[in-house]
């Protein structure tokens, strides 16, 4: 493989992206008609009537839409994509409600005009009449189950999911040591720049629609949209646009807008777009985190775990379109990179009043970490020890690989690391945050007056997650390589890392190389961008269909030169003896010699073809058996997820009299298999950590007893900006996979992930104040600091 495979090149998309040349979803179908949703005002209620008359003359108006009006599949319940035995009580909704709303912000009619502004006026006339219903907020109120989000679900109980390994009763009792303590983390969500959006034209002629919308995964809208409408999949094309960020919130369920907008555009014959705005996204896209953790901990003299109980109540919203995905999660991946042989998580997921939860960034994992880190940092104080002393006691050690914890995942199939080499990381990381240091930096800061604090956290992330992705490569006459996978963008810098793994495998400059994602027409079989997948999926779908090409280049290539395939190399485009540039023909050429229609496009490739179109009894244009044209597709299906690892470190410093919490040093030390492009990575792990201190410090959802979402805008929703994010020192270690052809693992949820109980973990040190809860404000933390003179 050539060099361009692990070079810090600049991403190829910012130059378009940067001077605003991207094409967003609302950027298309400028002259196309708007659709607007009356939505639920209340967060439980019975719907008794709904009446548009109000809007009918609203100038402009072309169709109003309520349950009523749904034919088919296209009214029925959206599909529960990820069932699991432990779902005993699955519940999806209606695209448009039917007869009960369950959250605010649920949509119950459908406003078709001429733009969105008449849209809009046509929806605030309709008048919808409600029978308000006692609404259940709250995790502890879903438990209680004083009422029911689905009265055919007793105790809000939609699944109660087990992982155990080991006798974990006999080895919390026989413990030496014993903690109990309960954690709390709050609601908050991936809130991307770009909303979701949608914008359907149908072709009456082809009897075809054309789809784009803001999606982390177009195959799954395209098969969606085909079986809701009962169109043939070929004759649906989905197509993501440049997508402003999806962190999770626009993966593969079809949202309803994505239904509604291509069957009505379809039924009104006319091009029809939907946008959501940010009052939209918050109150019906989706939110994450929100658990309560009940933690029971044996261990010994040294700090290692002897066992360990967690019991989790998980607060699903009010629908479970993605099943227990979450939960699943956080119970198999909270271990992290510890050896612990006595485990046992209960989490029960519980339907709440509340926007729909669907995986965000890290999809459980934060919250996984967050447990197990603070039962690390409660070890340390509780025995004395230093918190990496505590850590580095119960690591898995780098010969125990490939590693099984025990625990199943999603699909059955036994959770095993493949490799990795946690103390390496651990010596990493208290290297970069200069963690034997920080006492001295901690007593000269404090001889000024300053309390400062340092901590740190752990994980592991299972990446590269199947069931496959695909590849398509084709070098045309032109010398241009056409790279395409099914999955999309959304920020990733595919167009970057997948140039580079194709140049690299065929020996081509990069400029050469164009990639497309995520577009029906030219890759139809794809699984989406999610779960840190793409780099391991397509990445290795791409190498593989790269090394076709370059097989069957050389093959022409060796006859055109007499010579033996073996003895040949590629290098800038030029296929040559290996040593002996000078004997060499270029793979556009070669790209013309394996086309029957042999149109030369420059003089070299005229005078090795020497003939236009066709060729001869002896020179056949394409040998029997053999394919035309110099492409090749394939597929990359992993046996198993490969785990990426990382550790974390932060310095924050705590103003005594404000509680005001600055986070002065963030350090980072990660592993994902061999880097493609260490750069994208780093950039990767900035945002990640970004939005992590977002949920550590400001991001929460903060709703009211009657489930009103009261921060449901940017100027309530706090969101970190570059001024409270400190320069995010990285390093990198690279422990191959063995599980897949590159040696890759996944980078894209890893920033975010421990960052909550890092900042936890350095707030208690700088304070000395337990800290059991997320995020955590000024405010909160003053309280904290004075309860016990407050007391
Ligand atoms: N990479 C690399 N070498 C590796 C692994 C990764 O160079 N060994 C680079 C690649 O450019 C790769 C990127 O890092 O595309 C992220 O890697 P990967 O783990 O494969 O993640 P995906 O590409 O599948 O992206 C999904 C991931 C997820 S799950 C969320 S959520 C998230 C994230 O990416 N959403 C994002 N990062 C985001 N970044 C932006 N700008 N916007 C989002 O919505």
């Amino acid at each position: 493989m050539g060099t361009l495979f692990g070079e810090p090149i600049v991403r190829r998309e910012d130059p378009r992206l940067l001077t605003g040349q991207g094409r967003y979803l609302d950027d298309l179908g400028r002259d196309a008609l708007a659709a607007a949703f009356v939505r639920s005002p209340h967060a439980h209620a019975r719907i008794l009537d709904i009446d548009v008359e109000g809007a009918l003359d609203v100038e402009g108006l072309v169709a109003v839409y309520t349950w009523e009006d749904l034919p088919g599949r296209v009214g029925e319940p959206l599909p529960l994509l990820i069932p699991h035995p432990s779902l005993t009580h699955g519940r999806t909704g209606y695209p448009l409600a039917r007869d009960v709303v369950r959250h605010v912000g649920e949509p119950v009619v459908m406003v078709v005009a001429r733009d969105r502004y008449l849209a809009e006026d046509a929806a605030e006339r309709i008048r919808v009449d409600y029978e308000p219903l006692p609404p259940v907020v709250g995790i502890e109120n879903a438990a209680r189950a004083d009422h029911l989000v689905h009265d055919d679900v007793p105790g809000n109980v939609g699944a109660v999911l087990r992982q155990e390994t080991g006798d974990v009763a006999a080895a919390i009792e026989n413990a030496p040591h014993v903690l109990e303590f309960r954690l709390d983390i709050e609601r908050s969500a991936s809130t991307p720049l770009e909303g979701r959006g949608v914008y359907a034209r149908w072709d009456a002629d082809d009897e075809s629609l054309r789809v784009y919308s803001s999606t982390q995964a177009s195959t799954s809208v395209r098969a969606a949209i085909a079986a809701k409408l009962g169109l043939p999949p070929g004759k649906v094309e989905v197509i993501a646009p440049d997508v402003g960020g999806g962190f999770g919130v626009k993966i593969m369920h079809p949202w309803p807008e994505e239904v509604l907008v291509p069957w009505a555009a379809r039924l009104l014959g006319r091009e029809l777009k939907w946008a959501e705005d940010r009052r939209e996204h918050f109150v019906s896209a989706a939110h994450e985190r929100g658990q309560v953790q009940f933690v029971k901990a044996g261990f010994d003299g040294a700090g290692r775990i002897l066992g360990l109980d967690v019991r989790i109540l998980h607060d699903h919203g009010a629908y479970t379109p993605y099943g227990v995905i979450i939960p699943i999660v956080t119970s198999t991946q909270l271990l992290g990179p510890y050896k612990i042989d006595a485990y046992r998580a209960e989490v029960t997921s519980l339907y709440t009043n509340t926007v729909i939860v669907t995986p965000y960034r890290g999809a459980g994992r934060p919250q996984g970490v967050f447990c197990m880190e603070r039962t690390m940092d409660r070890i340390a104080a509780h025995l004395g020890l230093d918190r990496t002393e505590v850590r580095a006691a119960n690591l898995i050690g780098p010969d125990e690989f490939p590693y099984d914890q025990g625990l199943t995942f999603q699909d059955g199939r036994p959770l095993i690391y493949d490799s990795g080499d946690y103390p390496e990381l651990l010596s990493k990381i208290k290297e970069l945050i200069d963690w034997d240091g920080f006492a001295e930096v901690r007593a000269a800061a404090a001889a000024k007056g300053r309390r400062i604090g340092i901590g740190l956290g752990c994980y592991v992330e299972g990446t590269g997650v199947g069931p496959y992705e695909g590849g398509h490569v084709e070098i045309d006459s032109t010398g241009r390589v056409n790279v395409s996978t099914g999955l999309t963008s959304q920020g990733q810098g595919h167009q970057t890392v997948f140039a580079q793994i194709a140049a690299a495998e065929l020996g081509v400059p990069i400029e050469d190389v164009h990639v497309t994602t995520g577009d029906t027409r030219r890759f139809g079989y794809a699984v989406g961008t999610f779960a840190s997948r793409a780099a391991v999926m397509s990445g290795n779908a791409i190498a593989l269909a790269s090394r076709k090409v370059r097989e069957k280049a050389l093959r022409i290539a060796a006859e055109a030169l007499e010579a033996d395939p073996r003895d040949l190399d590629i290098t800038d485009g030029l296929v040559h003896v290996k040593g002996d540039p000078g004997s060499a023909i270029s793979l556009r050429t070669v790209a013309v010699l394996s086309n029957p229609l042999r149109y030369a496009f420059d003089e070299e490739a005229a005078r090795a073809t020497q003939f236009a179109v066709g060729g001869s009894p002896e020179d056949p244009p394409v040998a029997p058996g053999d394919e035309p044209g110099l492409e090749g597709r394939d597929y990359y299906s992993p046996v198993r997820s490969t785990f990426a690892a990382g550790m974390h470190a932060a310095v924050v410093e705590i103003d005594p009299d404000t509680a005001e919490i600055r986070v002065l040093r963030y350090a980072v030390v990660h592993d994902c298999g061999r880097l493609i492009n260490p750069k994208i990575v780093e950039g990767q792990i900035h945002g990640g950590v970004a939005q992590g201190i977002g949920g550590a410090l400001y991001e929460r959802m903060v709703y009211d007893e009657s489930g009103q979402l009261l921060n449901a805008s940017f100027m309530d929703f706090l969101m970190p900006y570059a001024t409270e994010i400190p320069h995010v020192e990285t390093d990198h270690l690279e422990t191959p996979s063995p599980l897949n052809p590159l040696g890759i693992k996944g980078a894209g949820e890893a920033g975010v992930i421990p960052v909550t109980a890092v900042i936890a973990s350095a707030i208690e040190d700088a304070t000395a104040v337990p800290i059991d809860r997320m995020p955590l404000s000024p405010s909160e933390l003053f309280h904290l600091m004075r309860e016990p003179e407050e007391e």
